[in-house]
């Protein structure tokens, strides 16, 4: 029995480690291998839909492979959504490069999936050189250095049990101890919209290399695979 005994221990330490690693919920780099087509309208493909004005597959801009998001204007104003997975502490990261100086390119993350004014709970854009967000009730400035023509990586962490966010941009946290949600969420998050602001000229950002993974609480991950391995070797010996 000495030897299951190790055999138990080993595969009780396995699990913790393995707990500690998200699952990824949504993930696209606006490939055709993931069915997107270059100059395209991304409406249908992949989960996203068209919400407003146009967004489309294009190697123009391409920041990753050989396709990305580029928020295009044909209409109005131009916008793309997509659901996923339910979720209340999601982490959610891609690149974004602001392609013009004044109108408004961002990313706003719902708790509900009629994607409603009220609904948001994170909302973040560039605009004039700026990285701005919602926190709380107040728009803020998260960075003032912002260039166009320039790609940054940007990770938020959502926490819709607290209503809290974190965000990075090109690796450093720029909100500090965390920021409040615009709008206080039913728990879960669920939904993701990309936009621009409305105004007839041309393609405004462009994202791509899009996940969004779960954040497993580590010592309830550890916890749940060390209960199950215990029941499991109590049965074997
Ligand atoms: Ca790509
Ligand atoms: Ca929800």
């Amino acid at each position: 029995m000495k030897k299951m005994r190790l055999l138990c221990i080993l595969m009780v330490v396995l699990a913790i480690g393995a707990g500690a690693q998200a699952a990824i919920i949504y993930e696209t780099g606006f490939e055709t291998t993931d069915g997107f087509s270059d100059g395209v309208s991304v409406d249908g493909v992949d989960g996203w839909v068209l919400h407003t004005g146009s967004a489309i597959a294009s190697s123009t801009h391409a920041l990753s492979g050989d396709l990305s998001l580029e928020m295009q204007d044909t209409g109005p104003s131009g916008s793309a959504k997509m659901l996923f997975a339910d979720n209340g502490l999601i982490t959610v990261e891609f690149l974004a490069r602001p392609v013009n100086s004044t109108y408004m390119f961002g990313w706003h993350l719902y708790d509900d999936d009629d994607y409603g004014d009220s609904d948001r709970a994170v909302s973040m854009w560039f605009t004039e050189g700026k990285l701005k967000a919602y926190d709380g009730g107040t728009l803020t400035n998260i960075d003032t250095d912002i260039s166009i023509n320039t790609t940054y990586s940007i990770k938020i962490v959502a926490d819709a049990a607290s209503n809290t966010f974190n965000m990075w941009l090109d690796g450093n946290l720029k909100t500090g101890s965390g920021f409040n949600f615009r709008n206080s969420s039913d728990g879960t998050l669920c939904a993701l919209r990309m936009f621009r602001s409305s105004a007839a000229i041309g393609n405004v950002g462009v994202i791509d290399d899009l996940v969004i993974s779960d954040v497993p609480e580590p010592a309830t991950m550890a916890l749940l695979g060390l209960g199950s391995l215990v029941m499991l070797c109590r049965k074997r010996s």
